[in-house]
């Protein structure tokens, strides 16, 4: 499972434009979200985003998968400037099968998506029963949990 960002540029484009890089490079996307406007989230003083997520098939490797995903990020010309700050593109590892991998560089599940409706409502829309290998909840009880605590 991707999650797809962008808040610079035409934002629908970009993220249009990442899903055919991603299908270019092999991955095989069986499901797309909606595609939303949201809040930015962390760091608020910058433009709105539009969100995705998309659930992907692979022989990559988790860690040739961020590596393909992040020379997407950079084929488009993201330039990484603050944390959490603008980008006309950014592509996250969410879920990747039932795997939790605890590396410097590459943490899955992605530590924030339960804290994010960016990332849980899209999610529920196209995988409302995955369960979190972590947590233990789907992905609507996360959304819900959500909900409670904002
Ligand atoms: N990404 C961030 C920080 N904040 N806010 C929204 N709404 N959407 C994002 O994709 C996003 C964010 C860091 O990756
Ligand atoms: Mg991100
Ligand atoms: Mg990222």
């Amino acid at each position: 499972m991707i999650a797809l960002g962008s808040n610079l540029g035409n934002r629908k484009a970009n993220i249009e434009t990442a899903i055919e890089k991603m299908k270019e490079k092999g991955l095989s996307i069986e499901k797309i979200s909606t595609i939303v406007e949201t809040e930015p989230y962390g760091y608020v003083n910058q433009p709105k985003f539009l969100n995705a997520v998309c659930l992907a098939n692979t022989s990559l490797s988790p860690r040739g998968l961020l590596e393909t995903l992040l020379s997407i990020e950079k084929e488009m010309g993201r330039k990484r400037t603050r944390k959490w700050g603008p980008r006309i593109i950014d592509l996250d590892i969410i879920f990747y099968n039932e795997l939790v991998v605890r590396e410097k560089d590459l943490v899955i599940p992605h530590p924030d998506a339960h804290n994010r409706f960016f990332v849980l409502e899209p999610l529920c829309e196209i995988a409302p029963n995955f369960v979190h290998p972590v947590f233990k909840k789907t992905v609507r009880e996360l959304l819900d949990d959500l909900r409670q605590r904002k």
